[in-house]
């Protein structure tokens, strides 16, 4: 018998939206991903306000990064986010980087490097995203990015541009 508490990872997950009340979608999201049958939230950023990367033509996003402990293989995690996004009404119009009611994206899975089809991670976008770096450090100052060395290092380099914490 495996005894799951010795399988925990840590991983990490960036909360986007700019549609239908942003703050309480991120608000939700953060309730159903906590409620997911073995998943744990270790910790959760501020609210940050940011102008959208990509097309212009959209209202600004809410942004927050959430760690986890998990004993979910990656796939299976990534299956139960995409789940919430479908809940939370996110229609996927094919249009690329269009806005959206709830993206969640897991940017982190313990020390591990995935390349599948589906699923990369560490997130491809994130050392060059300030509205995932920013919370991220918040959380997780001594984090090492596998692959991409050290988040302060990774910090440093980004610009915060438009990025506002809420209160
Ligand atoms: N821009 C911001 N500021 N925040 C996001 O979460 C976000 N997500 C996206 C794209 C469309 C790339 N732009 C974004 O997927």
């Amino acid at each position: 018998m495996k005894n799951p508490t010795t399988d925990l990872v840590t991983a990490y997950i960036g909360l986007g939206s700019n549609l239908e009340n942003p703050v309480e979608q991120i608000k939700s999201a953060r309730t159903a991903i906590a409620q997911i049958a073995g998943v744990q939230e270790l910790a959760f950023s501020s609210l940050y306000h940011s102008s959208p990367m990509g097309p212009q033509d959209q209202p600004d996003y809410v942004n927050a990064v959430m760690c986890i402990a998990t004993n979910l293989p990656p796939i299976d995690l990534l299956h139960c986010l995409q789940r919430i996004e479908n809940e939370q009404g996110r229609v996927r119009k094919g249009e690329r980087w269009g806005a959206r009611t709830l993206d969640l994206d897991m940017l982190i899975y313990g020390d591990q490097i995935i390349e599948l089809p589906d699923l990369i991670v560490p997130h491809t976008g994130l050392a060059e995203r300030a509205f995932v770096l920013y919370p991220l450090y918040e959380i997780a100052p001594q984090l090492q990015v596998p692959g991409k060395g050290d988040i302060a290092d990774l910090l440093a380099k980004c610009p915060m541009n438009e990025l506002r914490r809420l209160d």
